[in-house]
């Protein structure tokens, strides 16, 4: 016996690796609310990596301490979020002559230079989300993230909850909170408040960056890391064991 997608003997085919599946499952859940997938560069330019983006030239997170920068490409880094690929799909829509709505979810890898423990890596997983449009407002960021956890946590009720941040992209900004109450979520996580995104309303000065009309149109954006999305999704302890390819953990999924 084959398998039929892979062509390989059964019970020889492999299996995703629990990011590949999570990143799936994320989009297959927002392309039921309309959402399409983009990607980008991961080596990226600092001006769509961060000045596109609001942050401003001396911003900490510029700091060599948090950024990788290439030697042989000055002006260049490892892209610390997937941002700028939001910022990439705006401009391309706007130069094809195609005005909002958009609404596009971006999941790929990222990275910070940084100290690795059990819940940081220098190389990471995020997925993030763009939504601009006419009279888009915090209301609908919340109903599209509480339908998103909702599926994604299936069989358990899901409340969100925002409390007020800052991220130099967005204005207002918030942290997002989750609680999974009910029978079905395991002991370690019931009822307890989980942060869990950043999000907020895109920044004007964003929007006009990519050539939009900031007064005619308005938009939200989140951003989430998916290895410790995976983390929860799966009662995994250590975030290194994402990247390690050691097949004991791999095998169990
Ligand atoms: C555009 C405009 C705005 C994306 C956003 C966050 C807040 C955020 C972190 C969550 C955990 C990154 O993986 S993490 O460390 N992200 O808090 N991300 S708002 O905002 C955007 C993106 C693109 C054009």
């Amino acid at each position: 016996m084959t398998d039929i997608e892979t062509g390989l003997p059964a019970g020889r085919q492999g299996h995703l690796h629990p990011i590949s599946s999570l990143i799936r499952e994320v989009h297959q859940i927002f392309a039921r609310m309309g959402f399409t997938f983009a990607e980008g560069p991961l080596l990226e330019s600092e001006w769509y990596n961060f000045d596109a983006l609001n942050v401003p030239k001396e911003h900490p997170a510029r700091d060599m301490q948090d950024t990788f920068y290439i030697k042989d490409t000055p002006g260049y880094v490892l892209r610390t979020h997937t941002s700028p690929v939001q910022m990439r799909y705006m401009e391309a829509q706007i130069k094809k002559g195609i005005a909002p709505p958009y609404r596009i979810i971006v999941p790929g890898k990222v990275f910070r230079n940084e100290a690795t423990d059990m819940t940081h890596e220098a190389e990471f997983f995020q997925v993030e989300g763009l939504v601009v449009g006419e009279d888009i407002t915090l209301a609908n960021l919340k109903g599209t993230i509480e339908q998103f956890f909702k599926e994604l946590f299936k069989g358990a009720l899901v409340e969100v909850r925002f409390r007020p941040s800052f991220f130099p992209f967005v204005e207002p900004g918030v942290e997002v909170d989750m609680r999974l109450v009910g029978e079905g979520v395991p002991e370690k996580l019931r009822d307890k408040w989980i942060e869990i995104m950043g999000a907020g309303m895109v920044h004007p000065s964003v929007l006009k960056n990519a050539g939009i009309d900031a007064d005619k149109y308005s938009g939200f954006a989140f951003g989430m890391g998916l290895d410790r999305l995976a983390l929860l999704r799966w009662g995994i302890d250590d975030i290194r064991l994402m990247h390690t390819g050691d097949l004991r953990f791999i095998n169990q999924f």
